[in-house]
């Protein structure tokens, strides 16, 4: 919209004056403070990025460097995560708190400082400390280098489009509830579409995402999912979608009226609009999609498309028609969906699928137990506390940053190298579990040498019910080469991995009761953080992180932290 244009004038501007220039330093200035805002008639202090909400957009061309400091003037630590963003040996820059760095606290700042290489797409930035993410959250548009086109006709206009959720409570004073009693989180009051609630809500019609758009014209929209703990279902009545990239990759082009988009993803879509005016106004809604046990949040948000007419008496009580949704728990919508997305796999954007394996893992990944530490009952199932966890092992964040402490070779007592290669014990992952799965709390680490190719396959468990875990992986993207419903079956399944076009990206649904397999190349130094993008099993411990060490020559190796990382 209007901040894009405006930045592509200055970009064409400036391409006048320096030439020879290609790629450019943009700074951004993050000054985090408190603001207050209302919604749903409730008016609440809530952290922001410059008291905007959403935050700010960021806006850059693959190739340059992003220099971006954060100061913060709030009570909580602090630490923003460049989502999707490959951090090539900038790990510092990366974010997770604890994991590659310590948090920025009170009156401090740091400076992020990283280049985009080989990445054009959408992203977007996020606190990566506790449930801050809620509101601490904007978009991240990489446009393709100077001159280099879109695999696509160029659109009229391009729109971000951001998913959130919507809390009338704190969510900081929720998540600290929850761990201490071990019951579920409260669920959010509302989904909200960049920022707003909609008018399906109570006293909420005010704040509705209105995309006012003309006939006859493409638009390119860049959705991208910030939701904490909800995958979404999209779609537009009366119009379809054609999908072009996922998580800042391209795919080969195919058209649908709904989508399916988890946290953690992102997806750019090209919206035709009719070739005239309709008489009609539309609704784009999302809805929850979900497979686990428990309460969540079942509400719809919805905002609305809506034709310019020369006459603007046409726009009064003109017909509204609204999309269709599938179900709430529609998996075959959501395994048709995925398996429909293939990368684009042209000369220009090759897919390049590791052919050969150095290192094959099995990680199981499911919600689990642990018993209550309190004389009382905990309010978890049967009186115990929900955990999470990868392989047995649910992960506890250290008070140092695992990053600096591998660096300055201090890991001893902060992490173990030993993180397993699969789960203790075989059980049928889907079928009944068995009554003890242990679980224990610990911080372990997969250590690759530089340049390993991993082939991983996620199996979800039925230990607390079958549930679709968005998994995020830091610092790569890896391709989607196979999945399947039920227990991977090692002797039969990968012959049917598709090693040509899969998809290519940075977070990928594990399928509720089923399996998905990825590859990577670990091409990338640094500590790598992996975990599920529901915030809620984040903070139950389904995570670990990945120890990529150098390779031998200068470039394969993580430069030393900028004299600003924040200390613990
Ligand atoms: C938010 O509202 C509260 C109560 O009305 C007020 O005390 C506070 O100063 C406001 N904060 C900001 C940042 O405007
Ligand atoms: C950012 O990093 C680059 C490359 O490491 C370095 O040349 C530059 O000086 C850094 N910027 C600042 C402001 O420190
Ligand atoms: C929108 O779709 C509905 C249901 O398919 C159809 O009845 C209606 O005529 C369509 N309206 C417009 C303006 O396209
Ligand atoms: C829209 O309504 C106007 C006036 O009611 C009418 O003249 C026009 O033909 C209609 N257009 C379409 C596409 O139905
Ligand atoms: C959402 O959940 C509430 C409370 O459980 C229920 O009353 C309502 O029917 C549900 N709505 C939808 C659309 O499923
Ligand atoms: C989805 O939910 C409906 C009722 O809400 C239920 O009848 C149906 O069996 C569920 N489908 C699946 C696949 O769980
Ligand atoms: C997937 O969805 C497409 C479009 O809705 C439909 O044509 C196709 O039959 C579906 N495929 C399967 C396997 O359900
Ligand atoms: C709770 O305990 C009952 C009875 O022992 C058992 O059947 C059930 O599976 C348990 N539920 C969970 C979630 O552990
Ligand atoms: C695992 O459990 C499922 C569901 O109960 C069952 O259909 C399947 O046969 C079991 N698999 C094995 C290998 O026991
Ligand atoms: C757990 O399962 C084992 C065998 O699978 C059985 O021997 C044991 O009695 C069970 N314990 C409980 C508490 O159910
Ligand atoms: C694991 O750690 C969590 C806090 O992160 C704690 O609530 C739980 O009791 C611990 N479980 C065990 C078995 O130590
Ligand atoms: C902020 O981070 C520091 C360093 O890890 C820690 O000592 C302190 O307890 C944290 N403060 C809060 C309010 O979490
Ligand atoms: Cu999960």
């Amino acid at each position: 919209m209007g901040a894009i244009e405006i930045f592509l004038v200055s970009l064409m501007i400036a391409s006048c004056l320096l030439p020879s220039v290609s790629a450019a330093t943009r700074h951004y200035k993050f000054e985090i403070k408190m603001q207050n805002v209302t919604r749903l008639c409730h008016t609440k202090s809530i952290v922001t990025v410059n008291g905007q909400f959403p935050g700010p957009r960021i806006v850059a061309r693959e190739g340059d460097r992003l220099e971006i400091e954060v100061v913060n003037h709030v009570h909580n630590n602090i630490s923003i995560h460049w989502h999707g963003i490959r951090q090539v040996r900038s790990g510092w820059a990366d974010g997770p708190a604890y994991v590659t760095q310590c948090p920025i606290q009170t009156g401090q700042k740091y400076l992020y400082n990283f280049t985009i290489i080989g990445q054009r797409g959408t992203f977007w930035w996020h606190a990566h400390i506790s449930w801050l993410r809620s509101t601490l959250y904007g978009p991240i548009i990489i446009l393709p280098k100077k001159n280099t086109p879109y695999p696509f006709a160029k659109p009229y206009k391009e729109v971000p489009i951001i998913f959130g959720e919507w809390f009338n409570a704190d969510t900081e004073a929720i998540i600290s509830q929850a761990l201490q009693t071990g019951g579920g989180p409260n669920v959010s009051d509302a989904y909200t579409i960049n920022g707003l609630p909609g008018p399906l809500y109570n006293c909420s019609t005010k704040d509705t995402f209105k995309l006012k758009v003309k006939p006859g014209k493409t638009y390119l929209l860049r959705l991208i999912n910030a939701a904490l703990n909800d995958e979404l279902f999209f779609s537009i009545a009366n119009h379809t979608l054609q999908i072009i990239d996922a998580d800042g990759v391209y795919v080969k082009p195919f058209e649908t009226n709904t989508l399916i988009i988890t946290p953690g993803q992102t997806h750019n879509v090209l919206l035709k609009t009719k070739p005239h005016f309709p008489n009609a106004t539309f609704y784009m809604t999302a809805r929850p999609y979900v497979t686990g046990l428990g309460t969540f949040d079942n509400s719809t948000v919805a905002g609305i498309l809506e034709y310019e007419s020369k006459t603007e008496l046409h726009l009064k009580n003109l017909p509204l028609f609204k999309p269709l949704l599938p179900a709430l728990n529609d998996t075959n919508f959501v395994t048709n969906f995925t398996s429909r997305l293939r990368s684009l796999a042209s000369p220009q954007f090759l897919a390049n699928v590791p052919q050969n394996v150095d290192k094959r893992l099995f990680f199981t990944v499911g919600l689990g137990t642990s018993p209550c530490d309190q004389i009382k009952t905990c309010q978890g199932p049967n009186g115990t506390k929900f955990s999470a966890s990868i392989n047995n092992v649910s992960f506890i964040l250290p008070t140092t940053a695992l990053l600096q402490s591998h660096f300055f070779g201090q890991s001893k007592g902060v992490y173990k190298p030993d993180f397993p290669y699969s789960p203790l014990n075989w059980f049928n992952y889907t079928g009944n579990p068995p009554n003890n799965t242990l679980v224990h709390n610990d911080t372990k680490l997969m250590v690759l040498p530089f340049n390993t190719s991993v082939e991983l396959v996620m199996q979800d468990t039925s230990i607390l019910g079958l549930e679709s875990h968005p998994l995020h992986l830091h610092g790569f993207n890896f391709f989607v080469v196979g999945q399947g419903f039920g227990n991977f079956d090692p002797n039969k399944d990968p012959s049917n991995f598709n090693l040509v076009d899969p998809i290519e990206r940075n977070t990928v649904g594990v399928p509720s009761g089923g399996w998905v397999a990825i590859r990577f190349l670990a091409d990338n130094p640094g500590v790598w953080f992996m975990h599920c993008h529901l915030e809620v099993h984040t903070s139950w411990g389904l995570e670990m992180a990945w120890l990529v060490q150098n390779g031998k020559l200068p470039n394969q190796k993580l430069p030393p932290p900028p004299m600003d990382l924040p200390k613990c």
